[in-house]
């Protein structure tokens, strides 16, 4: 669904749960994020598979030198996947790497985390790592949606790349606040997964994200 901008992240204990997911919540989702679990659970097919009911964004967090890296990304776009995950901290030519075997795959850096321990280095370093991937060519950076200061300042250090948010619901982030403060898609896991009824959590979530928008035009 283009006008979204929710991503599910495909966390499930199975790969028919993945698709089971996917497959009901096609309509509320921009893309679909699938993770090592599913991939070393299903193998490489998994990309094919989900890609019937959207956008696959594979999220390998890939952080090795440039000739790995092109390998890496090579075989997933084969593979049929939109999008890529890769850390941004391993260098601009790691990372360009990526970007030049790529096309036309989109490509996400990492630039900062949603968890406790990305306080002790990652997110020390956050705007660096925003520099070399815009640098590198990336299409996005990946940013916590449940760290207004960090997001705010990642989208003030960048009006090129797109930012796509986790850290939303179980983590302690909200869909709509995460919007306002200047992601472009947010990232949802556990909270759709592990819902009784997937396409109700994210329709619900979808409504939450209009109304904040509407609220907002209202003030404007
Ligand atoms: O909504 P959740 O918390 O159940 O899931 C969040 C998803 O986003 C899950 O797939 C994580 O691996 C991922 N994620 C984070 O939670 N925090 C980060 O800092 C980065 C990611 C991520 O997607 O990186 C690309």
């Amino acid at each position: 669904m283009a006008s979204t901008r929710l991503i599910v992240a495909l966390d499930t204990d199975t790969p028919s749960a993945a698709i089971r997911v996917a497959k009901a919540t096609t309509d509320d989702a921009y893309a679909f994020k699938i993770g090592w679990p599913l991939l070393l659970d299903a193998g490489i097919g998994i990309i094919k598979s989900i890609s019937e009911f959207g956008n696959v964004i594979c999220d390998l967090k890939i952080a090795d030198i440039p000739n790995t890296n092109s390998a890496i990304a090579r075989r997933v776009k084969d593979a049929g996947a939109w999008g890529i995950i890769a850390h941004a901290f391993t260098g601009t030519d790691s990372l360009s790497a990526i970007v030049s075997s790529s096309s036309p795959m989109k490509v996400f850096a990492v630039a900062a985390m949603s968890h406790p321990g990305s306080s002790e280095f990652i997110n020390l370093v956050a705007i660096r790592l925003a520099k070399i991937s815009e640098d590198a060519g990336s299409y996005g950076i990946v940013a916590p949606g449940n760290n207004p200061e960090m997001l705010i300042a990642l989208r003030r250090a960048t009006t090129r790349m797109k930012i796509i948010s986790p850290g939303i619901g179980v983590q302690g982030g909200e869909a709509s606040r995460a919007l306002v403060d200047g992601a472009d898609y947010v990232i949802v896991g556990r909270t759709i997964c592990n819902s009784p009824d997937p396409h109700q959590e994210a329709a619900r979530i979808n409504l939450s994200i209009e109304s904040a928008f509407k609220e907002q035009d209202k003030k404007a």
